[in-house]
């Protein structure tokens, strides 16, 4: 691969909206034209749409669909948080992979890969994790979080989940606790959570995320095609995944912040407002608990409160919740 890749990459991306000549590339970044030419041919090859006009220049018109490494180190150079990235073509789970990483990291990071081989969702359930629809991808925040502080962590993730595919799509995505995004009461998001440290606090978070953004719905598993949908499905538009990825983390980042120096209860209403289980009677599973009854709260430890058919109350942690 070119040398010079990364630094075409860049600028072609910043200038979108204009032809750059190759002799002015060449020029700013101090190369030779050919060396440009040679890269710009090969970035064809390798998926970039780059229109390119004899005396106007190079415009660069689309992404490969396949994730692209240099395009996302632009998209995460933005983040004030994550300062390291790694992206795969296929792995078995980003999660997985986060995990193996963070016993030599301790500085957050992002894992992110094309396809999942054996993508995960919680007790070890799996993740659907197909190539070039979706964005399969663990965040590893870096910080000492008292322990009580976690059982709040995916109200405030969720909610930036959330927010992104209504800013970015218009879709109406809403939020089921605990660590679920629907849309049209279809499931294109879920996310895992899970931890490391010692006795007293938190030192590293491990979110795996999974995001369907451009599945049709003939593309998902016969047994997901009643229960799953993507961004595109509900909305008809194809979705940009780099503007999606950047405005996500940057959602992500903020609520994280938010997260660390605020209780849930200073956004327990506008969860409450994103969140799809109001008003409706639903099953509650959790382990060997079943209960059948309306959700009517939240406490501020993030524990659900459910009133069953009798009357009776309940509270749940982390209750699987038939839509
Ligand atoms: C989740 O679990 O929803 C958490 C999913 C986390 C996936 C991400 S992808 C990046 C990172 N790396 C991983 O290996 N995992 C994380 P849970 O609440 O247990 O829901 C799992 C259930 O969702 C499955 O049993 C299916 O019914 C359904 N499902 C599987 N794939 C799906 C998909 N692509 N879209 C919608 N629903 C799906």
């Amino acid at each position: 691969m070119s040398k010079y890749r990364s630094q075409i990459v860049e600028l072609l991306h910043h200038n979108q909206h204009q032809y750059l000549s190759g002799q002015k590339i060449a020029e700013q970044l101090m190369i030779s034209r050919t060396a440009v030419w040679k890269t710009i041919e090969q970035m064809k090859q390798q998926g970039f749409i780059i229109d390119s006009i004899q005396n106007k220049g190079h415009k660069l018109k689309s992404y490969p669909a396949e994730w692209d490494a240099d395009i996302i180190q632009l998209v995460t150079r933005q983040s004030a948080y994550f300062k390291q990235q790694y992206v795969f073509k296929e792995v078995t789970s980003t999660q997985a992979v986060a995990k193996e990483k963070v016993l030599d990291n301790d500085r957050p990071f992002i894992v992110i890969s094309e396809v999942q081989t054996a993508g995960k969702g919680r007790f070890n359930r799996q993740w659907d994790s197909q190539g070039d629809k979706g964005l399969w991808m663990s965040l590893v925040f870096s910080d000492e979080i008292p322990l009580y502080k976690i059982t709040t962590f995916n109200l405030f993730i969720s909610l930036a989940v959330a927010r992104t595919i209504r800013s970015v799509s218009g879709a109406k995505a809403e939020v089921k606790w605990p660590n679920d995004i629907y849309i049209n009461d279809y499931k294109c998001c879920g996310f895992l959570t899970e931890i490391s440290g010692h006795a007293n606090a938190i030192q590293q978070i491990i979110c795996g995320i999974g995001i369907n953004l451009n599945h049709q719905q003939a593309d998902f598993p016969a047994e997901l095609q009643h229960k799953a949908t993507s961004i595109k499905e509900m909305t008809g538009e194809t979705v940009d995944r780099y503007a999606f990825l950047d405005s996500l983390l940057s959602e992500i980042e903020h609520a994280y912040q938010q997260f660390l120096t605020h209780d849930f209860s200073d956004i327990k209403a506008e969860y409450k407002m994103y969140s799809n289980i109001w008003n409706r009677s639903l099953q509650y599973t959790e382990g060997t608990r079943k209960v059948t009854g309306q959700a009517v709260d939240i406490l501020d430890d993030g524990r659900l409160v459910v009133r069953d058919e009798a009357g009776s109350i309940h509270h749940f942690i982390s209750a699987d919740i038939e839509i």
